[in-house]
């Protein structure tokens, strides 16, 4: 799974006995089409759906995945050895940001996910790999991560009871998407959003997440022959070569470059 996605075969994970995103089937070979809606065009049911699965996958144990409980930037004392957790589906998704969003051993600001060119692959990445351990702890074969349209609006349009209760009421600076646009959101909510490596707690994270990809894909559309850069100055953590961490099995930062919504079995409403 080191390659890129168009030269590899379709089956995935450690022990090849899934499907790569974008396949379903037994022999990974049907295709797989669905839909990210925007949040506001749910039905009560709908959202009540979504809310459950979220739920759901709070309180599902992840049969696959344990999480590491030590603080790995610390050298650990004689005697004492790593330790691991069982986790949620949720927590891990939780974890999987956070670990990504720590600054790598060895100094450097940047991290694996953030101010730089991982960032729209390894954001991509992470929602398909969510959606995907959603629908196999939920049954839910249609789950889907909604995006959410801050473009529409100038204030919280979902912070209320209907949907992930009230904010703050603060009014956003910009709507003009930019750089800066993706920490703004964050910073807009105060609480766990705007604390980037621990962001993914807070469950509308993973709807601004889907709209930053929304945006990508709008932009990868228009630039198909994107190609990822090479140059030194990039940080190694964030290099074509290096592997987006802490993704299991392992894929190169480069893995999704070019790859649209389509190939990967959806598209946004
Ligand atoms: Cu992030």
């Amino acid at each position: 799974m080191y390659g890129k996605f168009f030269e590899e075969d379709n089956f995935d994970s450690y022990d090849c006995s899934r499907c790569k995103f974008g396949y379903k089937g037994d022999n990974c070979t049907e295709r797989q089409h669905y839909v990210r809606r925007e949040i506001l065009s749910l039905s009560p049911e709908e959202r009540t759906r979504y809310i459950d699965n979220l739920h759901k996958a709070k309180f599902s144990r992840s049969e696959r995945y344990v999480i590491l409980i030590v603080d790995r930037d610390k050298p650990l004392n004689k005697n004492e050895t790593l330790k691991f957790e069982n986790a949620s589906v949720y927590d891990l998704f939780v974890w999987v940001h956070y670990y990504a969003g720590k600054a790598p051993a060895g100094g450097g600001q940047r991290n694996a996910a953030h101010q730089g060119p991982a960032f729209p692959f390894w954001h991509r990445n992470y929602l398909l790999f969510m959606e995907r351990e959603v629908r196999e702890i939920t049954g839910d074969e249609n789950f889907f991560i909604p995006y959410w349209d801050w473009t529409k609006t100038d204030y919280c349009n979902i912070c209320n009871n209907d949907f992930f209760g009230a904010r703050f009421d603060l009014k956003m600076e910009s709507r003009t998407f930019s750089a800066a646009m993706h920490n703004l959101v964050h910073d807009y909510f105060n609480g766990t959003m705007s604390d980037v490596p621990i962001a993914a707690n807070d469950p509308l994270f993973m709807l601004h997440h889907a709209m930053i990809d929304k945006i990508y894909e709008a932009w990868l559309l228009k630039h198909p022959d994107m190609k990822y850069p090479i140059d030194d100055a990039i940080p190694p953590i964030q290099q074509h070569d290096a592997f987006m961490r802490p993704f299991i099995p392992p894929v190169l930062n480069d893995y999704l470059v070019g790859v649209t919504a389509e190939a990967l079995g959806y598209r946004y409403e």
